[in-house]
């Protein structure tokens, strides 16, 4: 009998390992910048010729649902941590964040990124930068390009800048053939992550494509950027890669096609255009409508993603890490949410469905084909003004791809169904690790709550708590319970630059901002110290420090800033606290 429970165990067992062999494929992501979802001729632009992508989505699948996200820093924390910017942070994604370049690499990958980082505030701040985040290699800029200039980094080294602002496109492709090409770890699959700055404002096109095409300096650059696509394309055909490689082409916002902006740029060619065309859909960059949030993208893979498909499924880069988890061989974070899914059966044909829903971060839900925007739906200042009334939208995007026929007075049901499913995506969670003695509360200050969290480390006679932030603004508030007050009470605030700090204590208000060591003390200024993990001062304002090569560094320390006894021996029941990191995003 025993022996054939354990034959049935082995069996059991067996059959899914056998099943669920990852196919490791090396993946390639060429991701563009502000990029419409109908710049390219598959995607029905009439004016621009881009051959090499349209024989893309023909040996590929061409989705026509899929979504990024509406702006370029939370679009790249979501495409790399698979979690909705509210959660992974944005422009300012905590190094707490983990990427399915840090997975991969740990599966046996070789990773690099090329090209536009944008999730460490623009800043070199190491821990926050491609290499602690995952990636083997880097080079390319840490942000955009807003002023016609880019800084580039290679790995964590600051590698020189340029204006050449048309030159961008091919200079990131050189940089990936040479990876491909010279830095490649043949004994490794490799995922190569090409961010190019490109469509992005300010755009130009090299001389060679600068008048060429129909479309304008903007249909110069997309031209350039398919010209330039094709030829990392023959590199994989040429180092024969490309039966073995997985690659996606999107972008990561819709176009940028506010006016306004257009005529407050500098240093943009003369009568250039720079805004690309997003066809039947509303809005653009920045806005929640189709527009912001709808991109082109192309999938090939020879002979497992079926080639000369159209697929309307919903597919979004919040997809991309538990899809390649799933590829790749590595398991998805289980200690926070991921709101990405596995798309494995989708991209290989084995399913025609994709997501049941999607959400549009701050602003509503796409479930099904009906899309429902809340009367307070989160607009960037990039987007068009096109006179939205701030009331429920509802749109059958089915009939109204151009969410132009709201019909939320026809179906309140609905509209309620969608109201709800958007309050859940939005719950956020809070870590707080406190003895009973107290009770913490984090007070909901926007999308990042999540990221703050009040520890308490109690003694016998101190309590210490330690207030972190990473999205570096918040309050919160200290509450005891039961009994009295330790001896003594120390705040330590894990903050990079402790621009504003106050604490209401026993009905009075006092700062904790820190001016360094030294500053005139006012009043109603709490003495705040900048310490090291050993407890040893600190010279300086910020824990934030530059070498001489303008690499940005977080010193190991924090801000710790005692509460009088005087005003504990009150009746104060509760510390409020708020605080503003200088280097917030
Ligand atoms: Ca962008």
């Amino acid at each position: 009998m025993k022996v054939v429970i354990s034959l049935c165990a082995v069996v059991l067992f067996a059959i899914p390992v056998l099943e669920g062999k990852p196919l490791r494929p090396n993946i390639l992501i060429i991701f563009t910048d502000d990029q419409g979802y109908a710049d390219l001729a598959c995607y029905g632009n009439k004016k621009n010729k881009t051959p090499r992508l349209d024989q893309l989505a023909k040996e590929g699948t061409r989705f026509t649902s899929f979504y990024s996200q509406t702006v370029c820093g939370p679009s790249r924390s979501a495409l790399l941590t698979g979690r909705q910017p509210l959660r992974s942070g944005g422009w300012g994604m905590p190094a707490s964040e983990i990427t399915w370049a840090e997975l991969a690499r740990k599966a046996g990958y070789q990773t690099a990124c090329i090209g536009k980082w944008d999730v460490s505030n623009r800043k070199p701040i190491v821990d926050r930068m491609p290499n602690a985040q995952g990636f083997d290699y880097y080079f390319g800029a840490l942000g955009a390009n807003d002023n016609g200039s880019v800084q580039f980094h290679e790995n964590n080294r600051a590698a020189g800048s340029s204006r050449d602002m048309g030159g961008l496109v091919r200079l990131y492709t050189e940089k990936s053939i040479d990876f491909l090409k010279n830095k490649r770890d043949s004994a490794k699959p490799f995922m190569l992550y090409l961010a190019h700055t490109m469509m992005h404002t300010i755009i130009d096109a090299s001389p060679s494509f600068r008048g060429k095409s129909e479309g304008g300096l903007y249909g110069d650059v997309v031209e350039e950027f398919d010209h330039e696509t094709g030829r990392l394309l023959d590199v994989l055909d040429d180092l024969n890669l490309s039966e073995t490689t997985l690659v996606i082409y999107t972008s990561d916002n819709g176009p940028w096609n506010q006016d306004k902006y257009t005529k407050r740029k500098r240093g943009h060619p003369e009568g250039s255009v720079f805004w690309g065309e997003a066809g039947p859909l509303r809005n653009g960059k920045g806005s929640p409508y189709e527009a912001g949030y709808r991109l082109p993208c192309i999938v090939r893979w020879p002979g497992k993603v079926p080639a000369n498909r159209t697929s309307d499924a919903m597919f979004a880069s919040i997809d991309f890490l538990p899809t390649f988890a799933s590829l790749c061989g590595f398991e998805a974070p289980d200690d926070r949410q991921i709101d990405g899914i596995d798309q494995t059966e989708l991209l290989l044909g084995k399913t025609e469905k994709g997501r049941d829903y999607f959400y549009f971060n701050r602003a509503g839900v796409r479930k099904g084909k009906w899309k429902y925007l809340r009367p307070n739906a989160h607009f960037h200042g990039y987007a068009v003004e096109d006179g939205r009334k701030k009331i429920d939208e509802l749109y059958d995007l089915e009939e109204d791809l151009g969410e132009r026929n709201n019909l939320a007075d026809k179906h309140p049901d609905l509209v309620l169904e969608l109201k709800e499913l958007t309050k859940q995506l939005e719950s956020k969670r809070v870590t707080v690790d406190e003895p009973t003695q107290f009770q913490i509360r984090l007070k909901d200050r926007g999308p990042q709550r999540e990221c703050a969290s009040i520890k308490v480390n109690a003694g016998q006679e101190a309590v210490i708590f330690e207030v972190s932030d990473q999205s570096g603004i918040g309050s919160g508030s200290i509450h005891l319970r039961n009994g009295r007050w330790p001896e003594k009470v120390v705040l330590r605030v894990l903050l990079s630059g402790l621009e504003g700090f106050e604490i209401k204590v026993g009905g009075k208000t006092f700062s904790g901002a820190y001016h360094g060591e030294g500053a005139p003390r006012r009043d109603n200024c709490l003495p705040v110290r900048m310490l090291d993990t050993g407890g040893r001062p600190l010279s300086g304002r910020y824990l934030i420090e530059s070498d001489k090569s303008g690499v940005t560094n977080r010193r190991e320390g924090y801000y710790e800033i005692e509460v009088p006894q005087a005003l504990l021996n009150s009746e104060a029941r509760a510390i409020e606290l708020s605080w503003v990191d200088f280097y917030r995003r």
